[in-house]
């Protein structure tokens, strides 16, 4: 779903209402009117809203604002999935990934021996979210 800053700044204003903080609930009925929802029972809804709101919420406050609003919907497609990538990866949530967790999440899909050559070449205790990105790209 790709939408102008405008069009997010539109949304967001018919939804936040008068303290300009987007809360669950808010979020919730945004995205009701938004995806038509009507082919969507409300735990599904419920779990779309819960997984939208922690990927806008960056400061973690419980609140979604303007700015926030506007860089989650007008991001591309491809930097979203990495992220909540790094984030799945990133157990300890430290905001790095270390050497054993790259490794682990490796293992996933490939044998222990190719995991360990990959980390070998990659040779880092703390990738960043950023150098993360770089890695995939
Ligand atoms: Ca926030
Ligand atoms: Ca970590």
């Amino acid at each position: 779903m790709a939408l102008t800053k405008a069009q997010c700044r539109e949304i967001f204003e018919k939804f936040a209402g008068s303290d300009g903080l987007l809360t669950p609930h808010e979020l919730k009925n945004a995205i009701k009117s938004l995806a038509g929802a009507g082919n969507l029972s409300n735990n599904d809804l419920d779990k779309i809203v819960v997984e939208c709101f922690q990927g806008m919420d960056m400061d973690g406050d419980q609140k979604i604002t303007l700015d926030e609003f506007i860089t989650d919907m007008t991001k591309p497609a491809r930097t979203k999935k990495l992220e909540e990538t790094f984030k799945q990866w990133d157990k300890d949530g430290s905001g790095y990934l270390s050497r054993a967790e790259l490794k682990a999440a490796i293992m996933e899909t490939m044998d222990g021996e190719t995991a360990d050559e990959i980390c070998d070449q990659i040779n880092d205790d703390q990738i960043t979210l950023d150098e993360f990105m770089a890695l995939c790209n």
